[in-house]
């Protein structure tokens, strides 16, 4: 990869790890706190260290981490480098990322944004959070239509060739991804800006939680995709096999660009203002998104037994023994896949009407998302920068690099595994979510919970020493490891393989999306407008 790209990309991946370890550290006290292990300062708020958890790890890590390795990512397939429109676009989306970073976290600094990261109405914050949670967005957005930039260059210099699947997924993860923010959008400058200024008194709160979900799920995958990406293009060259099949791993993503986003009313399964039959459509159609990604479990399984069993892997199970157990770039991720396996059966429970009455609000649901986005997405994003940082900084993974990735890889997932199961545990028997330390007035089932609570704080302290020692090991991929070539791995495919041309026919695919929302939301929307309660500005009744 050219300088120029690897220094944009690098750029973005320190910023998502910086925020990392600040993240890592305000949830290890939220731990701690929510434990009765320790009290907090009385400067110091527990909804503000929760909102600067949240934040920080779910929004800003992630973004500023997929930002920067669909870069390098586009750079590695399309020639090396990238397009001058997009490093342009690459750096502005970069400064008004940070600028509205800065602006969310200075104002959860001041406890004037302790509104968590769904931020959701009516907990009200600074308008400033909003304003930098909107140019965050924005800049993102920026980075999106940079891809865009170099897809179009790319087709129009090599036209009727199939594209690159990485750039191929890419663009798709960004297309669900504008289309996705635009509702929040709506939501940030039409309803919380406006309310939190003081410019109309209350606002229509049903209206902003779907707004809210109709972005909210998308955002999901969002997070997912560009794992998958890295499950799908680069596992399989760093197990020195190929991709499985390329035309399965495009479809999967359509899939995901068409049915991610109309689903977001199984987030409000339990909200009285929605009818059932909406809520059904949207939880037949999140069934439906399960499907690629048991795409993906069966390409993953085909991957590693076809390259166990070339390796000379015979029986049943001989080509296990067959991966790379000891190289972290495989094992991080590999360890990502297996949460991913209750993460997702979890996630069915979710959207299952009578089962998601049990979990709802509980910290089960916390669990859930620990094992989805902090395990099977974190340890991927964890095992990519142990190749991507000395790839852009020019250096090489050492041995003694590796194995402390490794331990590194170890101690997150048996925190998270500790953590992840007393939230599971607690949330079934009843344990609410969002909550400080209470033993509800020494209530018998409240005082049941304390030694999983102890068990969570526990495994939160285990996160903390692992996030150290990952920040430790990229300070030391990107400034001290010996000089040289590290490899930027992308599979192929075995064969050549012919790629059905209307898996690249976005209009077909964004028309199909487009008419899949206003089947999930058009008439809810309209009858959450027209029935909102009174005085509920913008949006009157009409
Ligand atoms: Fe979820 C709540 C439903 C996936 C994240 N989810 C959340 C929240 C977050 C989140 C953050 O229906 C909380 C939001 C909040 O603050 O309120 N979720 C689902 C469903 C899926 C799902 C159906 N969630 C995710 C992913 C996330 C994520 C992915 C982050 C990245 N979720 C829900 C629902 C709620 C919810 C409800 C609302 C709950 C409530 O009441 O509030 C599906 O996409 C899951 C499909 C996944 C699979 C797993 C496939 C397995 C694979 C691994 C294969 C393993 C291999 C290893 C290959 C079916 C691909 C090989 C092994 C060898 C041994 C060789």
């Amino acid at each position: 990869i050219q300088r120029s790209a690897a220094k944009l990309s690098l750029a973005y991946v320190w910023v998502a790890y910086i925020a990392f370890g600040l993240a890592a550290l305000a949830g290890m006290l939220q731990g701690m706190v929510r434990g009765g292990i320790i009290e907090l300062p009385s400067w110091m708020n527990y909804y503000q260290i929760l909102t600067a958890h949240g934040v920080l790890m779910a929004l800003i890590f992630t973004t500023f981490f997929i930002v920067g390795f669909i870069f390098s990512g586009v750079a590695r397939t399309t020639g090396g480098s990238l397009h001058g429109t997009t490093l342009k676009l690459g750096w502005v989306g970069w400064i008004l990322m940070v600028t509205g970073t800065l602006m969310a976290g200075v104002t959860i600094v001041m406890n004037e944004a302790s509104v968590l990261y769904t931020f959701y109405a009516p907990l009200k914050a600074s308008p400033y959070f909003y304003i930098g949670a909107a140019l965050l967005v924005v800049g993102s957005w920026l980075a999106g239509v940079g891809v865009f930039a170099s897809y179009r260059k790319w087709r129009r210099e090599n036209p009727g060739k199939t594209s690159p699947l990485f750039v191929f997924m890419s663009v798709a993860t960004y297309i669900l991804w504008i289309i996705a923010t635009l509702p929040v959008a709506v939501e940030v400058l039409f309803q919380l800006i406006p309310w939190s200024l003081g410019l109309v008194p209350s606002i229509n709160i049903m209206l902003s939680r779907t707004l809210f979900w109709f972005f909210g799920h998308p955002l999901v995958y969002f997070w997912l995709l560009p794992a998958y990406m890295a499950w799908y293009v680069c596992v399989p060259r760093i197990i020195g096999g190929h991709v499985f099949s390329d035309s399965l791993s495009r479809l999967s993503f359509i899939c995901f660009l068409l049915f991610s986003i109309p689903v977001g009313f199984h987030h409000q399964l339990m909200e009285p203002g929605i009818s059932a039959g909406w809520k059904m459509i949207h939880v037949v159609l999140t069934l439906i998104v399960v499907i690629p990604s048991l795409m993906t479990a069966f390409s993953m399984f085909a991957v590693f037994e076809t390259t166990g069993r070339k390796k000379g892997g015979s029986g049943l199970f001989g080509w296990f023994k067959k991966l790379p157990w000891s190289d972290a770039r495989f094992f991080a991720p590999f360890m990502g896949m297996l949460f991913f396996i209750p993460g997702g059966a979890g996630g069915i429970i979710n959207a299952s009407n009578q089962l998601n009455a049990v979990v709802h609000n509980t910290i089960w649901v916390t669990g859930h998302f620990h094992i989805t986005v902090g395990a099977a997405v974190a340890l991927t994003f964890f095992g990519v920068s142990f190749w991507l940082v000395p790839a852009l900084t020019g250096r090489r993974l050492t041995k003694t690099a590796n194995r402390m990735a490794m331990v590194q890889t170890v101690f997150w997932s048996v925190g998270m595994f500790l953590m992840s199961f007393a939230m599971h545990t607690m949330g079934l028997q009843g344990a609410p979510r969002r909550t400080d330390y209470t033993t509800y007035m020494d209530h018998p089932t409240a005082l049941g919970w304390m030694d999983y609570q102890r068990v969570m704080a526990f495994g939160g302290g285990l996160l903390f020493v692992s996030a150290i020692l990952l920040i430790l090991i990229l300070l030391y991929l990107t400034f001290y490891a010996p000089k040289g070539n590290t490899e930027y791995p992308i599979a192929e495919t075995e064969t050549n393989q012919t790629v059905p041309g209307i898996l690249e026919r976005w209009p077909v695919w964004i028309g199909l999306l487009a008419f899949l929302i206003v089947l999930a939301y058009g008439y809810p929307i309209m009858e959450q407008i027209q029935h909102q309660a009174p005085g509920s500005p913008p949006f009157r009744t009409w």
